[in-house]
């Protein structure tokens, strides 16, 4: 079976949650990285021009969203608590929050200068202008709006008064990780680590949490190219559909995120499990791919 290939960039949180994951799950896998901000035409090939990163691909199958690429390495590592379906109500609405509120109150959080000398060691004065404009364009067109600054802080206060609370025992629900702690852990990762702000120091248990999450195998693989990527697509057929919960399968649909980054993927609708839909789409350069994307926070139309 091929590996899992992560199409991601260093500073991105939601990469940094499931690089993390992929430590704990001790899997092997692929790293390509991408540009931090579109166009990504060699991903968009995979994708029909998904957004949002990252993006997870087996073969020629294409994993949009953490709830769908978390859910692939919770199947392939044996470990069912890391997908979201198998838990508890109170865990799915934990991780919603944090995936969503807290994650936007942990960007604005962050150091910005210090991400700024950060992107400024690796890159021109005119990439990171274009990775600022993108930003301001992307939650300008945003259907959900981040809390100012000053509301913020004050989420992410409470948040982490909250986590302090429920750390009596290694992770926020157990003496395992589960799903929600990868969750809540790659938003604060950005401020503590990617954006070396203090902001978290009052919070020691907090901090004994996150090192304990980053100490998880987190060797990185060795890099291929994205043109290996599209030759794995290539060169594999999409794997066996899941059997499908109604009779919409075949129509030709757009999906679409439902918050920010909103850019819509077309193709045809081949399954629609309770938690999934699948498009197929040709690619130019690799044939059939199977696109997944979760039911939770997407929108299908028509
Ligand atoms: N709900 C998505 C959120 C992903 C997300 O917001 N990713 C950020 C990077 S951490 C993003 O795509 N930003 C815009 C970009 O990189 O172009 C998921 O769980 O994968």
């Amino acid at each position: 079976m091929t590996d899992l290939i992560l199409h991601h960039y260093e500073l991105s949180p939601f990469s940094e949650k499931i690089r993390a994951l992929l430590g704990y799950a001790d899997l092997p896998w692929q790293s390509v990285s991408v540009r931090e901000f579109p166009p990504r035409p060699e991903l968009d090939q995979l994708t029909g021009g998904y957004r949002k990163i990252p993006v997870a691909q087996i073969g020629a199958d294409i994993f949009c969203d953490t709830r769908t690429i978390s859910s692939e390495i919770a199947a392939l590592a044996g470990k069912p608590e890391l997908a979201l379906e198998n838990c508890s109500q109170e865990v799915q609405d934990f991780v919603a929050r944090a995936d969503l509120e807290v994650f936007l109150a942990c960007v604005l959080s962050a150091n910005g200068r210090n991400l700024l000398k950060r992107m400024r060691r690796d890159h021109s004065v005119f990439h990171v202008a274009r990775l600022m404009f993108d930003r301001v364009n992307m939650a300008r067109k945003a259907r959900v709006k981040a809390a100012g600054p000053k509301e913020a802080g004050k989420v992410l206060a409470e948040h982490l008064q909250h986590l302090e609370s429920m750390l009596e025992r290694d992770f926020l629900f157990g003496d395992d990780p589960s799903i929600a702690d990868f969750a809540a852990y790659h938003g604060l990762w950005f401020i503590r680590d990617a954006s070396a702000s203090s902001r978290l120091a009052g919070y020691p248990e907090v901090n004994a949490w996150m090192d304990r999450i980053a100490a998880f195998g987190r060797d990185r693989p060795s890099e291929i190219s994205t043109a290996e990527s599209l030759e794995q697509a290539r060169r594999n057929q999409p794997r066996a559909l899941p059997q499908s919960r109604n009779s919409s399968s075949g129509k030709a649909v757009t999906i679409a995120p439902a918050d920010y980054g909103r850019h819509g993927v077309t193709g045809q609708l081949v399954a629609s499990t309770d938690q999934r839909w699948i498009l197929a789409r040709k690619a130019e350069d690799c044939g059939t791919v199977h696109v997944h994307f979760p039911k939770q926070g997407f929108i299908l139309d028509p």
